[in-house]
């Protein structure tokens, strides 16, 4: 049987939906989704095997102007994903989105340019629309850019569309064997998730710069034949103050983290956990180079 494989990048603006497709295209979550946009830090991967294709899905942080350290990073996790994808989904949300010029910049037109792979353009969140008919003339604004070789209306939440967008992406899909055993469905590991699990808490539970100044760190991921697994992971804040902003009065809200993230941490690991919590402050560690490396950025 003919047997297709390939990437497939999902890049585009914050917030506009990428971790929420990811994961309707997987079927399981996998990518932390948050109403706040940057999220999403690191390039997350999600596999989908059918009969005849596996497509590795690459999620990325949506594309910003760096003003940290860590924002150089992010970008360069959308470069790598580019450059490693064969097909690249661009996302726009419908709703937020602007002038085409105003999102594809020229710096970001030259990048997609270059690559020479198949760009699709995905409008997603047109649940939103009071017509379907609305996305018509984005589309026809996004035209004008001869970019893409196709557009996709969906809407990653109400996973509408969703099998349209996949039969383009098989349409542009090479001709390979599976890089994957079919049940894989990423190629992060366990520990990696956990931590995302517990930072998508941090943007859900905090405001203003609280989400954007911590980072999740896992110290000890002890698996056990019987019982609880044990994790013990530390919450990593820029500044002094910040730490009882995170802990709350008398820890109440820490502690209210902790179990709403190891509720999902055992749904994804489909085992019980028992999980602490330490919070630790590194001074800017958003503008340090080798703390970001040791977070594994
Ligand atoms: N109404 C509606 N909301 C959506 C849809 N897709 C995503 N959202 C919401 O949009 C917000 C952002 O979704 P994410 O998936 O985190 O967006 P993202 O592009 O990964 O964002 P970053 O990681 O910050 O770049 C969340 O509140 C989602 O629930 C959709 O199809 N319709
Ligand atoms: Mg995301």
């Amino acid at each position: 049987m003919d047997r297709h494989c390939g990437y497939v990048a999902l890049i585009g603006a914050p917030n506009v939906g990428k971790s929420t497709l990811l994961n309707a295209l997987v079927g399981v979550k996998l990518s932390i989704v948050s109403p706040k946009p940057q999220t999403t830090r690191k390039r997350v991967v999600g596999v989908r095997t059918e009969e005849n294709y596996q497509m590795i899905f690459l999620d990325t942080p949506g594309i910003i102007d760096p003003k940290y350290e860590l924002h150089k990073v992010m970008m360069q996790y959308v470069d790598y994903a580019i450059q490693e994808a064969d097909i690249i989904g661009f996302m726009i949300d419908v709703v937020t989105h602007k002038e085409p010029k105003e999102i594809i910049t020229n710096a970001i037109e030259e990048k997609l340019k270059s690559t020479g792979k198949p760009l699709i353009l995905v409008l997603n969140k047109i649940d939103l629309l009071e017509s379907t008919k609305l996305v018509l003339p984005i589309i026809d604004s996004y035209a004008k850019t001869e970019l893409f070789k196709e557009y996709v209306p969906i809407s990653a939440t109400k996973l509408a569309g969703i099998d349209e967008l996949l039969k383009v992406f098989m349409h542009y899909l090479p001709r390979a064997e599976f890089l994957y055993d079919e049940e894989i469905l990423s190629t992060q590991n366990e520990r990696f998730f956990v931590a995302e699990l517990i930072r998508e808490k941090l943007f859900k539970m905090y405001r203003e710069e609280i989400p954007y100044s911590t980072e999740v760190q896992i110290v000890e991921f002890v698996e056990r034949q019987k019982g609880k697994w044990y994790i013990n992971a530390e919450i990593i804040v820029e500044k002094d103050t910040q730490k009882p902003i995170i802990l709350g009065a008398g820890g109440t809200r820490i502690k209210k983290l902790g179990e709403v993230a190891r509720k999902d941490i055992e749904a994804h690991l489909g085992q019980q956990v028992y999980l602490e919590l330490f919070v630790k402050v590194r001074k800017n560690w958003r503008n340090n180079k080798s703390m970001l490396k040791f977070f594994g950025y």
